[in-house]
């Protein structure tokens, strides 16, 4: 079962692949599952020289994005941006950013039969994503492709940039809107999870506290990814190195931190993040500690004072909030995360909760883990 977005055949895919400027014969087309927001196929194409290019076609999720030609006008943006950095320093692309591929009537998207918007991107090459990370290598890497991202696009005018999900990380109002919707309770669900309410409403106060330092001036808005899960990054299968960070859909201005719990959220446990059996969620320091090395490599030189101050925290509040926005998913009936069964949601809810019940217990150990690596990095005692 799955809610949103709407079901694709082959059928659809295939068709809207011909509709892009790709030179060949298509010879496959193939559904890729991971990911909870767009639907994403892997298409082959072979020209007469026999040669084979892959391509990754999307189509925008129009439930969660209510005006997808804003996300594309910023991928857009973005991909230009990053592709022009990247070519002064090295020169050649390689296929190893991100591009998008025009439709043959020479414009970055295809609407299909339904109003939905698609994209064509080139196929990252080489690499894959995890769900889950194995080695405190594949943390740092990740990390520090998140942190050189940040840094590439740090000098995108923030005003060329649109917000595309308004609010998105403002975790005072996703927590409002689960208040809200508990008292509303459209589905009859919030009886059945009163305990999960219990101890997120216990936990209120932490939902202010980066949106009031944004506020008062303190954590300054740069332009951000905001979807940092660690599947967002593609990691080389041979060298291990994160070559290219994905996803760009939220891209806009937001928090660093943000960005940097995401990553913790989905590193650090053993566990994915739909897991069942709770025993099975854990704070793995080594991952946390690589994630910090990492994330500080290539994000050190523009992270301010109360940023890095908050590094620990932000993954507890990131936690936070996903739970929250499942949960909220839930008892609004699914019409946000694509869902592979009934109570899926909850399920997510509940591994969030159990990770964070595990990073509060491990909060003064982060912390020290990350004063010690400024320490290291920029030389403060
Ligand atoms: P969603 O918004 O649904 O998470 P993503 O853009 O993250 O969609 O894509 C889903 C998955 O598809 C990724 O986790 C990755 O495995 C794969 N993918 C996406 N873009 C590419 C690409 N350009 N090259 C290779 N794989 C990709
Ligand atoms: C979604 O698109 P994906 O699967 O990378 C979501 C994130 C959540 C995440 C939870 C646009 O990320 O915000 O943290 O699921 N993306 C959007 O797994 O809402
Ligand atoms: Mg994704």
């Amino acid at each position: 079962m799955s809610s949103v977005p709407p079901f694709i055949g082959i059928e659809v895919a295939t068709g809207i692949a011909r509709k892009f400027a790709v030179e060949g014969k298509l010879t496959s087309a193939e559904d890729i599952e991971t990911g909870h927001i767009n639907s994403t196929w892997r298409v082959a194409f072979e020209s007469e020289d026999g040669q084979r290019r892959r391509y990754i076609l999307q189509r925008i999720n129009g439930v969660v994005f209510k005006d997808p030609m804003a996300v594309m006008r910023n991928v857009d943006r973005v991909t230009r941006h990053i592709n022009e950095r990247v070519m002064r320093t090295k020169k050649d692309l390689s296929g190893q950013t991100l591009a998008l591929y025009p439709g043959r009537d020479g414009k970055f998207w295809v609407v299909d039969e339904s109003d939905g918007i698609w994209r064509c991107y080139n196929f990252i090459e080489g690499c894959r994503t995890y769900d889950v990370v194995e080695t405190p290598t594949q943390a740092y890497e990740a990390a520090r492709a998140f942190g050189a991202f940040q840094d590439l696009v740090s000098d995108l005018p923030p005003a060329e940039l649109e917000e595309t999900i308004p609010g998105f990380h403002d975790t005072r109002a996703r927590f409002d809107r689960l208040v809200a919707v508990a008292e509303a309770d459209p589905c009859g669900r919030a009886a059945s999870v009163a305990s999960e309410l219990e101890f997120i409403r216990e936990r209120e106060a932490q939902v202010d506290r980066v949106v009031e330092l944004i506020k008062e001036g303190e954590v300054p808005l740069r332009i951000t990814h905001n979807d940092t899960k660690i599947n967002n990054v593609m990691i080389d299968e041979e060298s291990g190195e994160a070559v290219c960070v994905i996803d760009l859909d939220t891209v806009m201005p937001g928090s660093v931190l943000y960005d940097f719990g995401d990553l913790v959220r989905t590193s650090v446990s053993p566990a994915a993040e739909d897991e069942k059996d709770l025993s099975k969620i854990e704070v793995r320091m080594p991952v946390f500690k690589a994630l910090v090395e990492g994330y500080l490599s290539s994000a050190k030189s523009f992270l301010n004072p109360v940023e890095l101050a908050n590094l620990a925290f932000s993954a507890r509040l990131i936690t936070l909030e996903v739970a929250i926005r499942f949960l909220t998913d839930y008892l609004e009936g699914d019409l946000y995360f694509k869902v592979q069964r009934d109570g899926h949601n909850l399920v997510r809810c509940r591994a969030q909760l159990k990770l964070l019940e595990c990073l509060e217990a491990k909060a003064k150990s982060m912390e020290k883990v990350v004063k010690g690596q400024i320490e290291v990095d920029l030389g403060e005692p």
